[in-house]
């Protein structure tokens, strides 16, 4: 069966979508949205079945569907986003899972963005930062009864914004970030340039993955390992510290 991921459009109100380095140019919504096109059929080009979602107004923040849900087999984990003005996002998620899966929802004053999120094999790897509270944990490891090892973030806005593991057993991690990487010796670990550091937030499905257009260090290094490349621009999300992985939530 193929994989499934949700998507959500983007809102005419993306240009105000939060930032940690706001550029000077700001954010051109039309681009976005002729950026979040090619997202799309390069997931589709994954042999992923893209579902989509209506952009909701209210929220600039809601094409960065990845930080509303943890989904794991038939369980989904509806998050509580550690920013104030996302709240809510979910809820459409949630109406939208509630079919197919068993929700657990949760609630402040635990906060989690699903972009602090690493599953690699049956572990989940958790970013502590801004966003995701410690406390989140144990919440994480009753609803899926896994292993969840906390990860200290510094540097960034999520723990994904510098690492992702977009096939399996393959963790890709930008130089410098992750010293020791906290995984087993099964896990293989592709490490990129520093300077290519948003370019280690992939997402992949059989033999290939989508990398971000215009880092060509990391696209050799993934095609010398014999990994498909697509390339796609998401530089208007980058400018609101969004990334490949948070435009669509495997579900
Ligand atoms: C935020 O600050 O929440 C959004 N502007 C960006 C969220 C990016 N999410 C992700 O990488 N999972």
């Amino acid at each position: 069966m193929s994989p499934t991921a949700l998507v959500r459009h983007v809102p005419s109100t993306f240009a105000r979508a939060l930032a940690r380095h706001p550029q000077p140019e700001g954010i051109q919504v039309d681009r976005a949205r002729r950026q979040h096109r090619e997202y799309r059929r390069a997931l589709t080009a994954l042999g992923v079945t893209v579902h989509e979602l209506p952009a909701d107004e209210r929220y600039p923040d809601c094409p960065f569907i990845e930080d509303t849900a943890i989904v794991m087999g038939e369980q989904a984990l509806i998050t509580c986003s550690g920013a104030e003005s996302r709240r809510g996002e979910e809820q459409q998620v949630h109406a939208t899972l509630s079919s197919s899966k068993k929700i657990t929802r949760m609630e402040a004053p635990l906060t989690l963005d699903g972009g602090d999120v690493l599953r690699v094999a049956d572990v989940l790897y958790v970013g502590i930062t801004e966003r995701t509270d410690i406390q989140a944990i144990p919440l994480l490891e009753k609803t899926f009864q896994v292993k969840v090892v906390p990860v200290q973030v510094r540097e960034a806005l999520h723990l994904k914004s510098f690492c992702s593991a977009p096939l399996p057993a393959i963790v890709v991690v930008a130089e410098g970030f992750l010293d020791p990487p906290p995984f087993p010796k099964s896990v293989e670990v592709l490490v990129i340039p520093r300077e290519e550091a948003p370019a280690a937030n992939l997402v992949g499905s059989g033999e290939s993955v989508i990398v971000h257009e215009g880092y060509p260090q990391t696209r050799r290094l993934l095609e010398e390992r014999g990994i498909r490349c697509i390339p796609v621009d998401v530089s208007e999300f980058g400018k609101a510290d969004g990334s490949l992985t948070c435009l669509s939530l495997f579900v």
